[in-house]
């Protein structure tokens, strides 16, 4: 099963879309297994966002997700990654699909409402980043049948 660190970031927190984030998420049947909601440190957004250092808009996209609250969580289910990025929509919102999250509710890069892990390793890794062992709930649903094949 695949894991994904979500997280809506401060600008979604900011306009009250952590419930539609989650809505969604759970209407495609994925499974929540760990949340917290946090203000995030310059350590842990540097360690979150060490690939892009070095890029222009690295700076803005530190202040950024450290400038209010964000809500973290872990979500996982079969084919989770390519899933739950398909839910958020491409990065750039202009270019996500209709009836995606930055569709919807989004109009600039840098102000893109989610983060979702974009590989399996990654998903991991990220987990592993933002939440201790004992932070993620093992379990399962009565309906998991009817979900997950
Ligand atoms: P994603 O969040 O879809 O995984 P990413 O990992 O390439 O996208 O980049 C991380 C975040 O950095 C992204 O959500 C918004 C910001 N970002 C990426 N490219 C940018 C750009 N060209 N200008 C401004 N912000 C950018
Ligand atoms: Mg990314």
């Amino acid at each position: 099963m695949e894991h994904s660190l979500v997280l809506v970031k401060p600008d979604g927190v900011q306009r009250g879309l952590v419930g539609e984030v989650i809505s969604r998420l759970e209407r495609r049947g994925l499974r929540l297994v760990g949340a917290k909601f946090l203000q995030v440190s310059q350590a842990l957004a540097e360690e979150h966002y060490a690939v892009h250092k070095g890029k222009s808009f690295y700076p803005g996209l530190i202040a950024y997700i450290i400038s209010a609250p964000v809500m973290a969580m872990v979500w996982e289910g079969p084919n989770a990654i390519v899933a739950i990025r398909q839910t958020m929509g491409a990065t750039r919102p202009w270019e996500a699909a209709p009836g995606t999250i930055r569709h919807d509710f989004a109009l600039e890069v840098g102000r893109n409402i989610t983060h979702a892990s974009d590989s399996p390793e990654n998903g991991e890794k990220e987990a592993a980043l933002w939440f201790k062992p004992e932070e993620m709930v093992s379990w399962s649903r009565d309906i998991d049948k009817w979900i997950f094949e």
